[in-house]
């Protein structure tokens, strides 16, 4: 990847691939404009998951979280474009699927399940530090010096 375009993390969580919904994620980035760079359908392990969300380390939610993102298959993608991290939040919508606005990701497809908003769907990274992080933590191979 050579391009210096800004970059951010994207992540079907394995609610939305196990869903289907892996397909319609990337649909929207491609039709907003954005342009995919690596994507990787795996399954996280606990180590890697607790790199990831490091920063809720210590919260009630971050064992139900870290255990429901290693339950199965995560697609993993790098999209590029100018804004695209506050571009791809926008798109997602709120945290909470059943407050989120209709005509985002979560809005439309989303819903809370039972008390927790862990199965919103996707994941994407919320500054610029965080998504270099995260892309290295995810695809080692792109991170950038
Ligand atoms: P991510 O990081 O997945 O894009 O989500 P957000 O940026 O929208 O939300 P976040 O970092 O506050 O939360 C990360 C992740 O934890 C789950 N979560 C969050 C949860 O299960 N219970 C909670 O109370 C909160 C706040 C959902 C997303």
């Amino acid at each position: 990847m050579t391009s210096t375009t800004e970059r951010t993390l994207i992540l079907v969580k394995p609610d939305g691939v196990a869903r289907g919904l892996s397909g319609e994620v990337l649909r929207r980035v491609e039709a907003k404009g954005y342009r995919l760079e690596a994507a990787e359908l795996r399954t996280p392990d606990r180590h890697l998951l607790e790199e990831h969300y490091a920063e809720h380390a210590g919260k009630p939610f971050f064992e139900p979280l870290v255990e429901f993102m290693a339950s199965g298959p995560v697609l993993a993608v790098v999209a590029s474009g100018n804004r695209v991290i506050e571009g791809f939040r926008s798109l997602a919508g709120a945290t909470d699927p059943t407050a989120a606005a209709p005509g985002t990701i979560r809005g439309d497809l989303g819903r809370t399940w039972d008390t927790a908003v862990t199965q919103n769907i996707v994941h994407g990274s919320d500054s610029l530090e965080s998504a270099e992080r995260e892309i290295a933590l995810w695809f080692p191979a792109a991170a950038r010096a």
